[in-house]
Parts: C-alpha cells; sequence; structure tokens
C-alpha cells in the first residue's frame, strides 16, 4: 500500500472511530450497531407520519431539526407508532417490549418506529443524543426498557421542591427515559394529614396542572400520592373524602395515582381496611374512568427489616389487593442495597412484583450531608424482578439529578449499567462546562456519616489508600513519603481549586446556590488538608516557628469549619454542611493531632488539640436508635431525630452517654404522643452501672417531657419502657441541657 493510501485509510478510520466514540446512549441501548459513514441533516428535510404519530415525539423532533436549505440533499424521516402507516415497513423490526423502538439512521433516511407512543418519544430522545452539530452516524437500534416504571418518588420530609425545580425534573426525566414523576413531599399539608381531606388552594392547584401538562409533554407520568393513614377513619366518610380528593386532581389534569401508608402508626395500619379501601378506589375511580394508570400503593411494613412487627401484613395484601395495584418496597430496611435475593424474599409475600422505592439520594436523616457519589449496590438480576424503580431524591433538586440519572440508567438496563461511567456522563450532563470541577466535587461528597440506618458509601476512592499510607506512616514512623505528600497535597489543592471554580460557576445557578454552603466547607477541608501536611513536617523538622504558624491558621480554618456550620443550613434536625468526611477531613484532623502531639512532647508546649466535633454517643438498645449521631448546639446534647415510628419494647432504653461526667440542667424530650411519662422511666448515672431516677412529668399539653437534672453530676442519661406493652413512638426530641456554668 503506498503511503498516500494508508494515510487515507487512517483518516477514514479514525473519522469513523471519533463518530463512534461520540454516539454515545444513555441509558445503553439494548441493542445499538454503529455502521460506517454518517448523514449530514443540512439538506432538505422531509417527516412522513407526523399526523400519526405521537405528537410529544413529533414536537421534540421538530425542535431538533435544523431547517434545510437544501444543499445537503434529502433526507427522509419516517416516524410513527406499530401500525403507522409511515412506519409500517418496519414491523418486524419494532421490539415488542411496552416503550421499546427502532431507529436507524442510513444515507437518505431515518426511521423512529415505537411500539408505542412513548417507544416513539423514546426514539427521538436517542435521536437528540446521537446528532452533533447537523451530522449523524449510520446506525440501527433495538431499544426497550427493562423496568417497565422508572422514575423518581419526590417522598422526602424537609423542604419540598419548587415548583420551578419540579418542571426542570419532569424535563429531565423524558430526556432520560423515565416515565414516572410520583408527587408524595412529606412537608405538603395537603398530600398528609392534617389536610389530605381539602382540596389545595387556588395557587397549588394551578401548579399542579401545569406539572401534570409538563409530564405529558415529556412523556412522563405525573402520580399523584395521598398519605391519609396518620389519622383515617374507617368509614364511608372518609373513604369518600379521599374519592373526593382524587376527583379534583382528576379535573386538574392528573391521571396517575398513589396512597400512601408509610410512617404511621396506629388504627391506619390495618392491612384488611387498607387493602378494602384501595380495592375500593381501584373499582370506583381508577379502573372506572378508563385513562388512569395502575394504582400504586407504599405500605406500613416497606421493608423486609420490619416484617416481624406484624407479619400478617404483607400477606395479607397480597392475597388481598386487586392483582393491579404495584406496592413499593425499600428492600431489606429502610435504607439498603436492591438485591436479588431481597426481591425474590417480598415477591411471593406480595404475589406480584415489588415496585422499588430507593431511598437513595434521599438525605432527610442526615441534611447535614450531600449524597453526590456513585450509583451502587444495585443488582443487575434483580431488574427483571420488580415492576418499578423509583428514587427518592434530596430537598436539592439538582445535585439529585447526578443519581437519578445513573438510576434511570440502571433501570432501563440493567445488565448494561456501568456505575463509574453512568456516574461521570451525569456529572457532564448537570454541568458541561464545569465538570471536572464537579467530578472532584462529587468525589469526596459522597458518604452519609454515622447514621441510624448504618448505611455508608465510598468515598474519595482514588485517594484513600495514600491517605491511609501516610497516616500510617505518620503514626508509626513519624513522617510519611515526600511522594504521598506531594500526592495528598494535590488532592486537596484540587478541592480548593474545583470549589473555588464552582462557587463563581453561572451555568446552572440552581445547582450552585444548593451547594454553597458545601463548596465553603469544601475549601476550607481542601486548605486544612494543605496545612496539615505543613503542620506536620515542621514537627517532623522540629521547625518551632513553622509550626506555630501552621497551627494558627489550622485552628483558624477548624473555627471557620465550625462557623459555617452555625451559619448555613440551619433546619432543626441536621443543621450545618458537612464535607469530605470520610477520608479527606479526617486526614486533616489526624495530622493536625498527631503533629501537636508531637510538637508538645518535644518542645514542651502544651498546645490544645480539641476539634470541634460531637465526642458524646447515642446510648439505646433499640435497634432503631443504637446508632443515632448525637449533636451538640451551645450547651444542648441531642439525639438526632428520627423520621419512621420507632418500636420500643419493654425493658428497652434510649439515652445519651455524654464523653464524661458533667454537671445536668434539664431533660426535654418529645415522643409526639400525651401521657408516655407513665410507663417512661428516667435515670442518670456516673459509671452505667448504678443508676439514680429523675422526676418525669409532662412538659404542657402537647406531649412534650421534661426533667429538672439541676445539681445533678452524671455521665450517662436513659429513659426505659418499664411497662409491658411495645410502644410506638416518635423520637422527635431527646435533648440533655449541660448547666452553663462547666
Ligand atoms: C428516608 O429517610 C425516608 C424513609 C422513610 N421513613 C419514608 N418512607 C419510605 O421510605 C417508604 C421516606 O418518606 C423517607 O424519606
Amino acid at each position: 500500500m503506498n503511503r498516500k493510501i494508508i494515510f487515507l485509510v487512517l483518516c477514514l478510520l479514525s473519522g469513523y472511530i471519533a463518530m463512534a466514540q461520540q454516539a454515545e446512549v444513555s441509558p445503553v441501548p439494548q441493542n445499538m450497531q454503529l455502521k460506517s459513514g454518517h448523514l449530514s441533516l443540512g439538506g432538505e428535510v422531509q417527516v412522513l407520519g407526523r399526523e400519526e404519530a405521537d405528537s410529544h415525539a413529533v414536537a421534540k423532533l421538530d425542535a431538533l431539526l435544523p431547517l434545510g436549505d437544501g444543499k445537503n440533499g434529502k433526507v427522509d424521516i419516517y416516524i410513527g407508532e406499530r401500525g403507522d402507516k409511515a412506519v409500517r415497513k418496519y414491523a418486524q423490526k419494532i421490539p415488542k417490549e411496552a416503550e421499546g423502538y427502532y431507529l436507524s439512521v442510513d444515507e437518505n433516511k431515518i426511521v423512529l418506529a415505537g411500539n408505542d407512543e412513548r417507544g416513539t418519544f423514546y426514539a427521538v430522545q436517542t435521536l437528540a443524543q446521537l446528532l452533533d452539530k447537523g451530522v449523524l452516524p449510520f446506525v440501527e437500534i433495538t431499544d426497550y426498557p427493562v423496568v417497565r416504571f422508572r422514575g423518581v418518588v419526590e417522598g422526602f420530609y424537609g423542604t419540598p421542591w419548587s415548583h420551578e425545580a419540579r418542571m426542570s425534573q419532569l424535563e429531565f426525566y423524558g430526556r432520560h427515559k423515565m416515565n414516572t414523576y410520583i408527587y408524595g413531599p412529606k412537608d405538603d399539608p395537603y398530600h398528609r394529614t392534617p389536610h389530605w381531606r381539602e382540596p389545595y388552594p387556588e395557587e397549588e392547584a394551578r401548579q399542579i396542572a401545569e406539572l401534570a401538562r409538563q409530564a405529558k409533554e415529556n412523556a412522563v407520568d405525573f402520580v399523584w400520592a395521598i398519605h391519609p393513614g396518620q389519622d383515617i377513619k374507617w368509614n364511608d366518610a372518609d373513604r369518600d373524602l379521599l374519592l373526593a380528593k382524587f376527583e379534583k386532581m382528576y379535573r386538574l389534569g392528573v391521571r396517575s395515582f398513589a396512597v400512601f401508608f408509610d410512617d404511621i402508626s396506629g388504627e391506619g395500619t390495618n392491612p384488611e381496611k387498607q387493602a378494602a379501601l384501595l380495592n375500593y378506589i381501584d373499582e370506583r375511580f381508577i379502573q372506572a374512568k378508563g385513562d388512569v394508570t395502575p394504582l400504586i400503593m407504599c405500605p406500613t411494613i416497606y421493608n423486609k427489616a420490619w416484617n416481624g412487627q406484624l407479619p400478617d401484613y404483607l400477606p395479607t395484601l397480597g392475597e388481598r389487593l386487586n392483582p393491579s395495584i404495584q406496592i413499593m418496597w425499600t428492600g431489606n430496611s429502610v435504607i439498603s442495597d436492591i438485591t436479588l435475593e431481597g426481591v425474590e424474599w417480598v415477591n411471593p409475600l406480595i404475589k406480584r412484583k415489588a415496585y422499588i422505592w430507593w431511598n437513595y439520594p434521599v438525605t432527610d436523616y442526615i441534611r447535614d450531608r450531600l449524597l453526590m457519589g456513585r450509583v451502587y449496590g444495585l443488582e443487575k438480576e434483580a431488574g427483571s424482578q420488580i415492576s418499578g424503580f423509583t428514587s427518592n431524591p434530596m430537598e436539592h433538586p439538582e445535585a439529585s439529578k447526578i443519581a437519578i440519572a445513573s438510576i434511570a440508567d440502571f433501570a432501563w438496563n440493567p445488565q448494561a449499567f456501568d456505575s463509574e461511567a453512568s456516574w461521570k456522563r451525569a456529572v457532564r450532563d448537570v454541568l458541561p462546562g464545569d465538570a471536572d470541577a464537579l467530578q472532584v466535587f462529587a468525589s469526596h461528597n459522597a458518604d452519609l456519616g454515622e447514621n441510624g440506618h448504618g448505611y455508608r458509601r465510598e468515598e474519595s476512592v482514588e485517594i484513600q489508600p495514600v491517605a491511609q499510607r501516610y497516616l500510617n506512616a505518620c503514626r508509626t514512623a513519624g513522617a510519611g513519603t515526600r511522594e504521598d505528600a506531594l500526592l495528598l497535597r494535590r488532592a486537596y489543592a484540587d478541592m480548593v481549586e474545583a470549589a473555588d471554580r464552582l462557587l463563581v460557576n453561572e451555568e446552572n445557578p440552581a445547582l450552585i446556590r444548593e451547594l454553597k454552603p458545601w463548596l465553603l466547607q469544601f475549601r476550607v477541608v481542601g486548605v486544612s488538608g494543605m496545612a496539615a501536611i505543613d503542620l506536620m513536617e515542621a514537627a517532623e523538622k522540629g521547625d518551632a516557628l513553622l509550626f506555630e504558624k501552621k497551627y494558627k491558621h489550622l485552628r483558624a480554618l477548624q473555627k471557620q469549619r465550625y462557623l459555617i456550620n452555625q451559619q448555613y443550613n440551619q433546619n432543626p434536625y441536621h443543621p450545618g454542611a458537612v464535607s469530605a468526611s470520610l477520608v479527606m477531613q479526617p486526614l486533616a484532623d489526624s495530622l493536625f493531632v498527631l503533629a501537636t502531639f508531637r510538637h508538645n512532647q518535644a518542645t514542651g508546649d502544651t498546645l490544645p488539640v480539641v476539634l470541634y466535633t460531637s465526642p458524646h454517643k447515642a446510648y439505646s438498645n433499640i435497634p432503631q436508635c443504637a446508632n443515632l449521631p448525637v449533636r451538640v448546639k451551645g450547651n444542648r446534647v441531642y439525639l438526632s431525630p428520627v423520621l419512621e415510628v420507632v418500636h420500643w419494647l419493654p425493658e428497652q432504653y434510649l439515652g445519651i452517654a455524654l464523653e464524661k461526667n458533667a454537671s445536668l440542667g434539664t431533660v426535654a424530650m418529645d415522643f409526639g404522643m400525651p401521657g408516655a411519662e407513665v410507663w417512661l422511666k428516667l435515670e442518670v448515672s456516673a459509671d452505667g452501672k448504678d443508676w439514680q431516677p429523675l422526676v418525669l412529668s409532662a412538659d404542657g399539653a402537647k406531649g412534650k417531657l421534661k426533667a429538672d437534672a439541676a445539681g445533678v453530676t452524671a455521665r450517662y442519661v436513659r429513659l426505659t419502657n418499664t411497662g409491658d406493652d411495645n410502644r410506638d413512638v416518635r423520637l422527635k426530641a431527646f435533648s440533655v441541657y449541660l448547666n452553663k456554668q462547666e
């Protein structure tokens, strides 16, 4: 072969490879064959079938296409659903699965053929991803989703998403081939007790109608959920009020409905009554309307760990609920991975495939955190054994999109799901211009820290082995290697750079607003890390002047961290913003402690090594409460509240173990029920062995409790269920006020 020919072949090949690399489609199609060659859409484009095809798909297609100038020849686009005239010729190629589609691009035509309307819409979405500056690769795709219902359940406690955020989410779901958005924010009073029986005020009603329209345009079912269980009366009056509310929502344009019975106690938990009500709604409303999608319900026992509390509950639902009603399920526990073993356990009990309510990336039980890491812990094999997969997100809608995009990828094609690649693609999708900076931030803001559910995530994965090695070396040999110090310095510097860039990013202002407290904290951790390595090296060299300078800097940075925590994100549950808390922040703290200790030993100085963290622990043998973080605000030491109902068995106790004996003030508690002082006993102890009772009394009419512990010095404070009954309570508050004199 002469040189010219080789050069030509190489050019063609590299052009083809470049095109093939660009032709990345997410979710990954079931079958995609890229061919050599490409089609330029610069010329005249004729769309055939637009009258019969799904109107939303046609609208998206029109928005996509440049108007032809006739220069590049003619391209025909055939669009439509199975049976439509324009695509009849391709009937054999269209997959039979719901929402499936066939797409092909060749020299002079494009085929977008759906098995149904959503299929056509998704064919256009795929086309949009393939299209790069008016050029398409030659390709043939047959594609369909494995999980039937894919999307998001806005089901968290805390500030509900804004209307604008929801509008943006619905467009995002359409692009990512998600077909479901379930509206169920716990803090919307018209969704839940106390106002579920009442219609929405005018403005909220208008917004819901707008969301229903936006959902339709983006091929998403807008599912409106009601949460009546905490105060429902099992009578005709409440049943009719619930139906009347559904009817009102129907008139606003809602065509999909759900009823939630999660996190309730008392009468409402009765499975026979729940099933009877749901079947009634199903028959009289859902099926009777004719244009409403299958009813969805969230059970009271929504995870395997709770099955023992009411063993008849799930089989009763399985037996009695009409087969078309979907049953939601969070997995083996409230917050858990989704495994094949787990869904194979529940499916026979409920006599249908579970509809997953995945509690990720929700942060309502750890509100000082962001979960921006990669999505993992979803077993591919579970995909075909579930009917739906919805993600419960963070109250930060833009930041949640990173996890949501990966969940869309998993649910569409679990076998092809590549967690790492999907994560990086999602980061690029959310912030293309500063994706590298956001990737750095996301990789260090992923773990949940200690929490009541015990769920954890990997964080700072690439640098973690270096951090570990460096710290070990400092501990054992007094110093780490230069190479490791350099790698760590670079990683901390990357954090600072990423924070600086993101803080002034203007590409996605909504995202930056959400991230701001964590970006500020992230930056401080980055600077602290670099200063901590300097401090360690100063201690190693015995350079007292440099040590003192760096020590002061680190103390100032620790104070900044503390102040950000006191100033930003001041929710009443878990105030503040914690960042890079699994690897990078603990490394900076450990180096600070180690270096200061060494310096003090060598010089006889007594520089304090106190960190601004809570040294106190939960003290409980109730499984739901044993790992609760203990927080400090001023002189108040308190347990993180629990969102779920807490099942408190006789003789089980709940309390706080202080770091050391302290002089106490008052103890204040709230279990969301009156009369708890009758079956509870409050005690304090200095050593955890000898206990002294305190007088417990009701604090006002609302079920709060208090005890005066002035003059008592103790380390342990506990409350025990002294009755014979299991108690279902809400752990809203358990606070020990320390004596201000201390
Ligand atoms: C996540 O903290 C979370 C857990 C549950 N208590 C609630 N219900 C279900 O998971 C079914 C959910 O609303 C809440 O966001």
